[in-house]
């Protein structure tokens, strides 16, 4: 046998404590299935093998994280805790000024609030759920200006987050830049499959903004992935390391909304850091309001110790390598197959092409919710839908959104599960791909008024 010329990648931890996982049989998922209305976000976790519902609040934390919730300062006021989380958002993102939220979408509720007006639009490189709600409870109108390829699942660009330059520059023709307080500029794309922006992008959005006094805020929930893609795959970048590429992202924007569930590995947290002073004022006076006082914003001091340590572990060259690397194993694997997936793989999930695997399905149908559905009696495997029921309706019209992307997310997790439960999922994808042609569609029995993918109840057609 001649041996590989290449090692192998693998992960930069070695495994210190484990959490044991159940079994299920067929029967089993079947009953839970249907008590969850066939909404994978209302099983109970008791009830699946391997969970990648999503890669938020998953995280396994580092040994030092844990060791640092036990120096939490639980003070009321001025914990030591915050001081630590508030230098090292300024040594690896830049920002000036910190305001701690329970997690990202409390960040979202409060520059919404701030700078939106009713009657302004918000453009953004793809919608993020939450984030857009937060723009249209504030009063304002979201609107896409992501470049075309990020709506084709099939389309290779390797940079399928990147803004489009001239649908930016016409909304701000049409209505006027006074009516934009902020474009909103997400790295690592999560609707998009993952999918980056680049650094030349990014520096031409700057220019136009500057050029019109439009300030960019950031949502900088996987910034680290980005950079990432920009070092592998964006000329001039290769030597440049991640750590100083995120730095180049955030002194890019203006103020960035954070959730640290994800890129930062922990559990529970998240922020808004802005460097407008009044903006932050403003900021630190309604965060008592909605969260707590401004130096916990809703967060344990144990939580902020995690978070400050976080940050600093997701810049390394080692992890965030193996992070990225894992996900692209999985999603490899699936593409030799000829299993459609969104491509090419992103940073924190792969995401399986449901409107081309189930073609058969309309959209009415829910065929990303279905394909769910079907990959969890198969084998306990939990992933999410990202299409149809995601997008919800037009506050508008009243109609369902139909986005041109109908997709299953299959999140990983960062530091909880091994290549060998990475084999087992793409095993289980083939098998549900198999039998694809004796799958039928659901009907929506119960809907919430707000983000309804959440909690909507479906029943087989
Ligand atoms: O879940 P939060 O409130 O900490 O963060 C909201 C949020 C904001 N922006 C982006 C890009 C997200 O992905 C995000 C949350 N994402 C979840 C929960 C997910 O499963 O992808």
């Amino acid at each position: 046998m001649n041996p590989p010329k290449r090692r192998s990648w693998a992960e930069p931890y070695k495994i210190k404590m484990v959490e044991p996982v159940k079994m299920t049989t067929r029967e089993d998922r079947q009953k839970a299935i249907e008590e969850a209305g066939y909404n994978t976000f209302l099983l109970r976790s008791d009830d699946v093998y391997i969970d990648l519902l999503t890669d938020s609040g998953t995280s396994a934390m580092s040994d030092r994280q844990w060791a640092g919730m036990m120096l939490g300062d639980e003070a009321y006021a001025g914990s030591r805790n915050y001081y630590h989380l508030e230098a090292s958002v300024k040594k690896h993102y830049g920002y000036k000024y910190l305001v701690p939220t329970h997690q990202g979408r409390a960040a979202e509720h409060l520059i919404s609030k701030i700078m939106i007006k009713k009657g302004d639009v918000v453009p953004g490189n793809m919608y993020f759920t939450t984030t857009r709600l937060h723009q249209e409870l504030a009063g304002g109108t979201f609107a896409d200006v992501i470049i075309d390829e990020a709506h084709d699942p099939e389309d290779e660009y390797p940079f399928k987050g990147n803004v489009d330059l001239n649908k930016l520059e016409d909304l701000i023709k049409k209505h006027g830049a006074d009516r934009i307080p902020y474009v909103s500029i997400a790295t690592s794309v999560n609707m998009a499959g993952g999918q980056p922006l680049s650094l030349e992008n990014l520096r031409q959005v700057r220019e136009l903004t500057q050029k019109h006094g439009i300030p960019i805020i950031h949502d900088m929930t996987r910034v680290a992935e980005n950079a990432y893609f920009i070092k592998m795959k964006e000329p001039g970048y290769g030597d440049t390391s991640i750590a100083d590429i995120v730095r180049e992202i955030c002194d890019l924007t203006d103020g960035a909304t954070m959730s640290a569930k994800k890129d930062a590995l922990v559990n529970i947290g998240g922020f808004l850091a802005i460097n407008d002073y009044e903006v932050f004022e403003e900021a630190r006076n309604l965060v008592v309001v909605y969260e707590g006082l401004h130096t916990y914003g809703g967060l344990a001091g144990r939580d902020m110790e995690a978070m400050a340590l976080g940050i600093a572990e997701s810049v390394q060259e080692d992890h965030i390598r193996a992070r990225v690397g894992q996900v692209q194993y999985l999603g490899d694997k699936l593409i030799n197959w000829d299993i459609p997936v969104v491509r090419p793989i992103g940073s924190h999930g792969v995401f399986l092409n449901a409107r081309k695997i189930l073609p058969d399905i309309p959209q009415d149908a829910f065929p990303a919710q279905t394909l769910a559905a079907e990959l969890y009696l198969d084998s306990g495997v939990r992933s999410m839908e990202r299409g149809v029921v995601s997008a919800g309706r037009n506050p508008e019209t009243g109609d369902h959104i139909y986005p041109k992307l109908e997709l299953v997310r299959l999140t990983i997790p960062r530091r909880v599960y091994t290549q060998a439960h990475m084999d087992v999922v793409a095993e289980s994808v083939a098998e549900v791909y198999e039998n694809r042609k004796k799958i039928r569609g659901l009907k929506m029995v119960y809907e919430p008024k707000y983000l309804r993918f959440f909690q909507a109840r479906f029943e087989p057609l």
